[in-house]
Formats: structure tokens, sequence, C-alpha cells
């Protein structure tokens, strides 16, 4: 026994609580618990991270990312599965906290200075991963009690919660190894039968069965959101998709973004200019004139929600041949929201701003937008995050 532990041992606390010898003697606090739902939390967790950290980069691209235009589908299916595996990973944490909560109690506090460190990595990794599935859980439904940019906390919070992760699993990859393999073990010599339980009522194997059962549910309660037949079972999803004004949900009105007047005025002019030879204005009935192309396309918006529509509209292509843009050059979309404001504006990377079916559209489901869909004239084109589909555009600049 080192010094320091025998020096901790004499301040032990009283024997009382959490600290008494013995108190947590179910076999369901066990290793093999822990390791199975770890197993399935570092497969969540690695799920959600890399698709998190997708959408970071395609909405603040670095210099060496280009996100493509094509496949259509990737970015709601990514968008898809980072926030269902968000929520899956909601009852597998609590499972595993409660599974794991009496060593949260151990004397002495540290052993040594590893475990020290692996202490410290364990707060981050619980409070990070409290942090990150609670405030994405408001987030998308729109129970925000919080002050801080969401995105930007969120971001942060995930690195760090990562960064505990894979310092943790290094830490528990031989105990987690070593419990499965004793299981496997156990598992032949004792047949099918389910491991009885020291003090309460219920099999690890039927314990491990609820919180499957558990993720299950509340995967088809909310999946139905972006995955269309689950769409009527969805019925704790947030968002229904098949619902709001032409059959599309609406995340910001309007009148929320301050652009009731301005998106009616008469005198309204899209603007299609910057490193541009010549450079455009044009009514809504010259833009109503100009050859109109339909396309079916997704919303799917980071919140995890998706809505398939058909759009009509003018080609940004087009314009950006009409204007004299050197071929291959990208683009801002202004709205007529304060610029600076959220989603006031987004970047047209060269693939999206090319693409065919990148429009500035005038219908939606064959009727006129409606105002809360970006009359007079919005931006939709394939696989870009609901975030960047500029609505109420007035102003389009070529870089
Ligand atoms: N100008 C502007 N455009 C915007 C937004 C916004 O707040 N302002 N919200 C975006 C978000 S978050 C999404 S998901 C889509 C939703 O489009 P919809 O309301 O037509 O479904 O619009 C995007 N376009
Ligand atoms: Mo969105």
């Amino acid at each position: 026994m080192t010094q320091l532990d025998e020096r901790l041992r004499r301040f032990a606390p009283p024997r009382i609580g959490p600290f008494r010898p013995g108190v947590f003697r179910g076999r369901l606090h066990q290793e093999r618990a822990a390791a199975w739902l770890g197993v399935a939390l570092g497969v969540s967790f690695t799920v959600c991270f890399l698709t998190g950290l997708l959408s970071h980069l395609i909405q603040h691209p670095p210099q060496w990312f280009a996100w493509p235009s094509r496949p259509a589908w990737v970015y709601r299916v990514t968008q898809g599965a980072h926030v269902a595996t968000g929520i899956a990973s909601i009852p597998l944490l609590l499972a595993k906290l409660w599974v794991v909560y009496p060593r949260f109690w151990t004397w002495p506090p540290f052993r040594s200075a590893g475990h020290l460190v692996e202490r410290i990595t364990l707060f981050f990794l619980v409070g990070g991963s409290l942090f990150m599935l609670f405030t994405g859980l408001g987030s998308i439904a729109r129970f925000r009690p919080w002050s801080f940019s969401f995105p930007a906390a969120h971001y942060s919070a995930s690195w760090i919660t990562i960064g505990a992760l894979v310092a943790h699993v290094g830490a528990k990859l031989h105990v987690a190894a070593r419990a499965l393999a004793r299981e496997d073990r156990a598992a032949r010599t004792a047949g099918a039968r389910g491991d009885p339980v020291g003090t309460g009522t219920l099999s690890r194997r039927g314990f491990l069965g609820a919180v499957a059962a558990a993720v299950g549910a509340v995967t088809i309660a909310t999946v139905g959101q972006t995955v269309r037949p689950l769409a009527a079972a969805s019925v704790l999803a947030p968002r229904d998709p098949r619902l709001g004004p032409q059959g599309v949900p609406v995340n910001r009105t309007a009148r929320s973004a301050g652009v009731t007047q301005t998106a009616r005025a008469p005198d309204f002019r899209l603007t299609f200019g910057g490193n541009v030879p010549t450079p455009l204005e044009l009514t809504l009935d010259e833009l109503r004139a100009l050859p109109q192309r339909e396309a079916v396309l997704a919303i799917a918006c980071v919140d995890g929600w998706s809505a398939t529509a058909t759009w009509r509209g003018v080609p940004v292509r087009d314009l950006l041949s009409m204007a004299g843009a050197p071929e291959g050059s990208a683009a801002t979309v202004a709205s007529l929201q304060a610029p600076g404001t959220a989603y006031a504006s987004s970047e047209l990377e060269p693939s999206h701003a090319w693409d065919p079916d990148t429009l500035l559209a005038l219908e939606l489901n064959g009727e006129v937008l409606h105002i809360d869909h970006g009359f007079p004239v919005r931006l939709i084109g394939p696989n870009r995050p609901g975030v960047m589909q500029t609505k109420w555009v007035h102003a389009v600049s070529v870089t």
C-alpha cells in the first residue's frame, strides 16, 4: 500500500449512505451490464459525433473542406442519424449511469495519479454527455431556457465529451473485454438461463432487454420525423413533417423573421451581382418570365426532421450564366432579414451554385410560395442543411 493510500484511508468518510460497504449489491451494478451498455453508447456516440461534425463542417467549411451537392439524400440521412442516435443515447446513458453510479462513491477517491486522471476524465464524460443530450433534446423540442448560442456550445462540448470518451474507452477497454469474455464462458456452461440477481428481482438480461426496448420505443416514437413510413407512429417527434402550409413544416415564420412587410413590397427586386460583368436586377414578373425548372428536393433541418416537396423556379446556374459569372464561381445568398441575424444568408459553394437543381424557387407543391416558406423567392438545393436553404432571398452576390 502506498503512503498516499494510507493517508487517504485515515480520512475515510463515515460509513453512511452510499459509502456504506456492501450497499450496492445488485448484480445489475456490475461489470457486464456496464460493458454492454458501454459498447452501445460507444457506437451511438461515435455516429452522433461524426454526423454532427459533418454538419458543422458543411455549415462552417474550412479551406480544405468541400461538400458536394450530390448525392442529394446524404445530408438528410446523416442529420436524421445524428438526431436519432442522440435520442437513442438518452435511455442508454441513464441506464449506464444507474449501473455504474456506485463506483462514483469509492473510497479512497483515487488510488494513483493515473486513477485520478481517469476520474477527472469521467467527470467531463458524464457532465459533457448529460449536457449534450439534454440541451440537444431541448433544442429540437424548441425548449431553450438558456442564453448561450446552442450550436457553439453544442459543438465545443462535443469535443470535450468525445475526448473524454476516447480516454475512458482506453482506460476501460481491458475491463470491458474481460467482462464480456467471461460472459461468453458463463453462457456456454449455464445455457440460456437468465442470471438471477442478488438483491433485485430483475435479471441482467431482463434489464438490458428493457433498455433495448426503451431505445426502440424512443426511436420509433421520433424517427418518423424523417423516415416517412413511421410518421404516424412517431407520437413524440417534435415535428410532424406532413403538417404545415403547403404540406411542409415551417421553422421560422415571416413574422418572427421580421420580413412580412418587405417580402410583400410591390417594388421587390432581386439583385444578382458581385463579381460578374453584367449584374442583374429582376422584378418578380421578370423572374417568372424566365425558363422555370421543377425539382423534387428535401428540406433537411438540423433538428432532425425532413420533408420532400416539389419546387419550381429559376436555376441559379441560369442566372450565373446570364450575369456572365466565370464557371466555377461561388455565391452568397442574402435574405431580407437584418444582416447578421441567424440564418439571414448562406453560402453556395461552386458545386451547389452550378447544380442544375439549385433553384431560386417561386413555387412550392404547385402554388406560389407561402410567405412562411420564403415568398417571394427562396433558395432550395440538393444535399444542403435546412439552415442553408435561405428564405425571402433578395440579393445574390457572386464571389
Ligand atoms: N432567411 C431565413 N431563411 C431560413 C431560415 C431563417 O431563419 N431565415 N431558417 C432555415 C431553417 S432552420 C430551415 S429548416 C428551413 C425551413 O424551411 P421551411 O420553413 O420552408 O420548411 O429554412 C431555412 N431558411
Ligand atoms: Mo432548420
